[in-house]
């Protein structure tokens, strides 16, 4: 394959609701879509999941933008034959930058298994043509509020909950929420980084709550406080943010750090690192699940054949496209029975509606060979 032009699209896309975490509030996302044009006619998308602002991870989306443009693209257009397995040693010279790496490994993946006719699901080995999926709910002013809007999503048929927590709002909220739907509810939290190494006693408390998971209390470096908190708690401890690569997360495995995985893909440069976390986890003998950035459903239909491999075998933050989009880049997901159908059709096979893309498109940059 060889490209013949990439664009950059920014898209300013409102959420249907505020989504406040310990990092801040989104009221909406700034979309960054990598566009892989090639020689020989094909298309492919991928979809740059970084925030507005370097909050959740030190990428933020106005300098992938710039990474992409000045650095990533041209490294991998000059170049003959490529193929999406080639990208990260393309773009190997460039540290870091994960994020618009995988956005980029994605667009020319797409347009690789679109000219084979291949599925994403196919490629990566998934098994499922259905996943169970969760939803990620945010912090509410008011523990009653937090109780009706968990409310609302199990009457939608989501299966599993998950609770943002911070400081100050955490034992109270699960405990409601744990009293309002009963033990079975599969329930767990995530703090985003949120917590120190005072709160450690104050987290074991979580455990009388049948959760889960407990999912990135402390820093993403902080491996160690994961560890302890690991001892002195029954609920398991995952990891979000400090696994950015399989060999990070056989060593917070093999440390004690976390029992569980959430994978992101473009937390890890890419759905081909995504899938040898996979496999490394498979060999720990270590459950994954797959993590949201609040996708389009570009992004989204690639994290559902992620989702489909074998070892993720807990629901994933992959919720239907209106928990956060009123209208979608593609047709929309939905939830049947608590499960999202994995898209089947050649590449991310999903059809981009260009008229929303154009009606949300706040710039487009074409960069040629
Ligand atoms: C997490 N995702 O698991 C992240 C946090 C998060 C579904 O909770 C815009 C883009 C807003 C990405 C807010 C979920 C976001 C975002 C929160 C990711 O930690
Ligand atoms: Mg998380």
């Amino acid at each position: 394959m060889k490209l013949t032009s990439v664009e950059l699209l920014r898209l300013r896309m409102p959420l249907v609701s505020a989504f406040r975490t310990s990092f801040g509030v989104q009221t909406a996302r700034d979309v960054l879509l990598v566009v892989a044009h090639t020689s020989d006619g094909g298309v492919g998308y991928g979809e740059c999941v970084a925030l507005a602002d370097p909050v959740y991870s030190e990428e933020y989306v106005e300098g992938a933008a710039h990474v992409l443009e000045r650095y990533l693209v041209p490294a991998v257009m000059a170049c003959n034959g490529l193929t999406a397995a080639r990208v990260s040693e393309l773009t190997s010279g460039f540290v870091g930058q994960r994020m618009a790496k995988a956005a980029l490994e994605l667009a020319v993946l797409d347009a690789q298994l679109q000219e084979s006719g291949m599925s994403l699901a196919a490629y990566l080995g998934g098994t499922r043509d259905r996943v169970d999926v969760g939803v990620s709910v945010g912090i509410t002013d008011t523990v009653d509020e937090l109780v009706e809007t968990v409310g609302g999503y199990r009457e939608q048929g989501y299966g599993r909950v998950k609770l943002k927590i911070e400081p100050g709002f955490d034992l109270e909220p699960v405990a409601a929420v744990r009293e309002a739907f009963g033990p079975d509810l599969p329930l767990q939290v995530d703090g985003n980084t949120a917590y120190h190494a005072k709160d450690l006693a104050h987290l074991a408390r979580l455990d009388e709550f049948g959760l889960l998971l407990i999912e990135q209390p402390f820093e993403h470096d902080a491996l160690d406080l994961h560890v302890e908190l690991a001892r002195r708690c029954t609920t398991p401890i995952c990891l979000d943010e400090t696994l950015t690569s399989a060999a990070v997360t056989a060593r917070a495995v093999m440390t004690g750090a976390c029992s569980i995985a959430n994978i992101k893909a473009a937390r890890m440069g890419g759905y081909l690192e995504a899938r040898r976390t996979h496999d490394v986890a498979q060999a720990l003998d270590t459950p994954v699940w797959c993590g949201g950035m609040l996708e389009t459903g570009l992004g989204r239909a690639a994290n559902l054949a992620l989702a489909s491999l074998p070892n993720f075998t807990l629901p994933g933050d992959i919720s239907a496209s209106a928990r956060y989009y009123a209208d979608d880049l593609t047709e929309p997901f939905t939830l049947v029975g608590g499960q999202i159908e994995v898209p089947r059709g050649p590449g991310l096979g999903v059809t981009v509606r260009t008229d929303v893309v154009e009606r949300v498109l706040t710039s487009r940059k074409e960069i040629r060979g």
